[in-house]
């Protein structure tokens, strides 16, 4: 009845199909043939008549398709390997554009700019038509998508799970100074690099209750009968190993009624409940929740998390694994990699599904679960540590929620044993919190049934162990690692900075792009004058491709010469964009009030780029804050144009692949002991600037590889803020007795920011004098001391460009490939596919 059946039937063979189809020719006619044919078969239009939307439609269909050959030759070769595979598990994958990437991975790219041109068309227009995926907040959803371009680079057996929300991170205006969200319609123009697979979707289930029974063996059993359900459809997108032939998968889930659920409604004549019904289901996937670091316990984000673990571990074990696979032994075949907290629920998850499905005794089933696991914090932050309140929980997820309880037995009966009669302690390590509400610490779920827990940088590690999980690492020391985080450098060098990538293989070959730690051999070219003379213009040269973008896309006038001051990140508090603001206005009040002549300024252009949580009342107002001082500051004539502050909205993937090659400075000031990792830090170190910043997450270790000529450090470390932090911190103090940040604090104050209104910014001023969790005023005179360092070094171009080429030679460790040599060595125990 018009049905086709779901699912592989049989195996069909044909002697042409023993090896999939062949790769188009590598060559400009064949590209162009290639193109031409999408553009007609696919979008249905003649070139003539075609749109730019088409041409890049049909361009991105032509690069796939040959990316297509490897990406079935991998599977199969995978799977006849049997080869251990990682599973990464996250809520969140920034990827940015796919175009110029799968261009790289190809060899591509020479080739599709002459085909085009000979079309009359230009390829960098095409490549500026992509609207990138933005399915990730910030650090940890770039992260993912670093690692999973190392892994596929590396040869390394991955597929990467996560959600496909239908509108990724807002987009970002500003409307007189503050943050208007709208929402990112990434699929609107068409979606040319996925792969959706209906015919296997995975059915989800939720709500209802738990029996028990007893089975055919006489064995007491326990059934969830769950009360509604959904369908996850995956979507496959290709992962390009750098020119490697290997091609790994992202599966990406979204979420769709399913027939039962709304069949029962439409029975009873209710056409438009079943269509809300629809909607209801449809609304899973709908939207990625905006909170970089401080999750919000909403329901849907707890459905979110288990809707797309449930389809992910079915997946693996219905689809990758071949018929009758023992599960016994699913850890020699997988290792899954807990992106956070967020997936987590993938513990009981796996639980339930052997011993409910399958029929494992729970120590079976224990054996194998905590053999699969492993789990990296990224916070230090308190308040990022999910809790899952049990009402909820066992609301939606009443048999996980049993397994969570005796998870908890076991383990605290494991405590007691090593620590006897330590009521405290196990009362402390419970998994099951008491207050504010009871709740499930996902953190120590985690830790408990992960081999491994891992930091994402030395000190947050040493941090992690120390303060956040003490108890934890007494029981099980050996249970702690860290992995220090790193970024690609196909994506954040070579495709971002074309011309920094040429010199540098110019100088020392093209292996340093898959062996990054090669960029030392550039350590001598750091006293070369016509070395150091190309350097330095090919920063000049990103200030101008830089100027010419912000022009275009925000009518933003950048000035030549001055020293670029970048800070892009996500608005925290933690992160302080407030103390960069104070520095701003310190400079602009000292010249205001006659302290400082004009000319004495060293010519500056502050950038910022961030988004701030659309319900962080903070940090939206820090925006206002920012874009209030902009206005003030560049139209200020005292200022003789030394000082400019740019603030472009919506900075995302593609601004950074920007923003980075063109900074001069780079801005990672947050409170000591509070950034886990940073991973920007390291992408500006590796374009050439040079950092200020505390001795927080990988600053530190960016600091210990460039050498501290090289790196500016300031502000307190993280002992002394423990310290302050315990002596009794009051800012109020330091604003008493700094006279210039008394000053830069009273302009503010002042209304001088606000047509006149001294209460514009009452929150963040009040709460820098009265509270300053992150104390910015503690760490002000050491900062504008340290900017005054940066303008001495500065005005000695020599000096600060031989720095730069230093800060470039000497990170090659921060390459994402060896964060995922360091997971397969300490975590995953497996090596590339030979
Ligand atoms: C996130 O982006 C990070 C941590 C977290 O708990 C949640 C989110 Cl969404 C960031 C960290 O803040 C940052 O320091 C780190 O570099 C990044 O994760 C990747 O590890």
């Amino acid at each position: 009845s018009g049905h086709r059946t779901l699912g592989p039937t049989s195996t069909p063979t044909h002697p042409l199909a023993t090896a999939p189809v062949g790769m188009p020719a590598h060559s400009v006619d064949g590209f162009v043939r290639e193109f031409l044919h999408e553009l007609n078969t696919n979008q249905g239009v003649a070139l003539s008549r075609s749109s730019a939307n088409d041409q890049y439609l049909a361009l991105a269909s032509t690069v796939r398709n040959y990316l297509m050959a490897r990406w079935l030759e991998t599977s199969r070769r995978t799977r006849e390997a049997k080869a251990k595979t990682i599973g990464y598990l996250s809520a969140e994958y920034l990827l940015g554009r796919q175009l110029g990437n799968a261009l790289l991975a190809t060899d591509l790219n020479e080739i599709a700019e002459k085909g085009l041109a000979l079309c009359g068309l230009d390829l960098v227009t095409l490549r500026n038509q992509e609207v990138e995926p933005g399915l990730g907040n910030g650090g940890l959803g770039r992260l993912a998508a670093c690692f999973i371009d190392s892994l596929a680079t590396m040869d390394v057996p991955c597929i990467g799970y996560g959600i496909r929300y239908e509108y990724g991170i807002f987009r970002q205006t500003f409307v007189d100074g503050r943050q208007v969200e709208e929402t990112d319609t990434w699929l609107a123009l068409g979606s040319p690099w996925e792969f959706p697979h209906p015919e296997a979707s995975v059915q989800v289930d939720f709500g209802g209750h738990t029996e028990r029974y007893v089975d055919a063996d006489g064995e007491e059993r326990t059934r969830w009968v769950p009360s509604w359900n959904v369908l996850g459809v995956p979507y496959n997108y290709m992962v390009p190993g750098y020119l490697n032939g290997r091609v790994n998968t992202l599966r990406l889930w979204s979420a769709q009624a399913t027939k039962a659920f709304d069949l029962q409604i439409f029975n009873a004549g209710d056409y438009a409940q079943a269509v809300r019904a629809q909607t209801f289901a449809e609304n899973i996937s709908k939207v990625l929740y905006p909170e970089d670091s401080t999750p919000q316990g909403k329901e849907l984000r707890l459905q979110q998390q288990y809707f797309f673990v449930a389809c992910s571990l079915r997946d693996f074990i219905d689809n990758e694994l071949e018929e009758g696979f023992d599960l016994h032994n699913l850890a020699d075949r997988i290792t899954y990699q807990l992106n956070d907290t967020h997936p987590v629920i993938a513990v009981p998850e796996l639980m339930r599904l052997l011993i409910d499905v399958r029929g494992f005794s729970w120590d079976e089933a224990w054996e194998v679960t905590s053999k699969c696991f492993n789990y990296t914090c990224h916070t230090l932050l308190p308040e990022a540590l999910e809790v899952w309140s049990t009402e909820l929980l066992g609301r939606l997820l009443p048999r996980h929620l049993e397994i969570v309880y005796r998870i908890n037995d076991q383990f605290l009966a494991e405590v007691d044993k090593t620590f006897p009669g330590d009521g405290l302690r196990t009362r402390r390590m419970s998994i099951i919190s008491e207050y504010p509400e009871r709740g499930v610490r996902m953190a120590y779920l985690a830790t408990v049934a992960a081999g491994k827990v891992n930091g994402v940088a030395a000190l947050h590690s040493q941090l992690l162990r120390d303060k956040v999980l003490p108890d934890f690492s007494e029981l099980w020391p050996d249970k702690f690692t860290n992995v220090t985080n790193g970024v690609t450098p196909r994506r954040f060098v070579k495709l971002a900075n074309p011309k920094l990538s040429d010199l540098i293989t110019d100088a020392i070959g093209p292996g340093w792009l898959t062996n990054l730690e090669r960029l030392k051999e550039l350590e001598p070219y750091a006293d070369d004058p016509e070395f150091k003379a190309s350097f330095a213009a090919v920063k000049a040269s990103n200030k101008q491709r830089l100027t010419a973008l912000l022009k275009t896309r925000d009518d933003i006038d950048l000035p030549d010469g001055h020293l670029l001051d970048v800070m892009v990140k996500r608005l925290h508090e933690y992160k302080r964009q407030s103390l960069k603001l104070l520095h701003i206005v310190s400079l602009y009040e000292q010249v205001l009030s006659g302290k400082l002549p004009a000319s004495a300024l060293t010519p500056r252009t502050v950038v910022f780029g961030a988004k701030a949580a659309p319900g962080y009342r903070m940090a939206k107002d820090t925006i206002h804050l920012i874009n209030k001082v902009a206005m003030k500051v560049n139209s200020a004539p005292e200022v003789e144009g030394r000082l400019k502050v740019a603030f472009p909205a919506n900075y995302n993937v593609t601004l950074a692949e920007k923003l980075i090659p063109a900074a001069d400075l780079s801005e990672q000031i947050s409170l000591a002991g509070m950034e886990a990792s940073g991973t920007g830090n390291m992408k500006f170190a590796l374009n050439g600037a040079l950092t200020i910043g505390t001795d927080d997450g990988a600053n530190v270790e960016i600091r210990q590889l460039v050498g501290d000529k090289h790196f500016f450090l300031f502000g307190m470390d993280e002992p002394a803020v423990t310290e302050l932090g315990a002596k009794g911190y009051h800012p109020g103090a330091y604003y008493e007795s700094n006279p210039q940040l008394r000053a830069t604090l009273d302009l503010i104050l002042s209304g001088h920011f606000s047509d006149g209104d001294p209460h514009a910014f009452d929150s963040v001023v009040f709460n820098l004098l009265h509270q300053d969790r992150f104390m910015a005023l503690a760490d002000f005179q050491s900062y504008v001391d340290t900017q005054a360092l940066v303008e001495q070094r500065y005005a000695d171009q020599d000096a600060w460009t031989r720095s730069a080429i230093l800060n470039v030679a000497r990170t090659g460790y921060f390459s994402s490939d060896r964060s995922m040599r360091d997971y397969l060595q300490r975590i995953w125990h497996t090596s590339p596919m030979l």
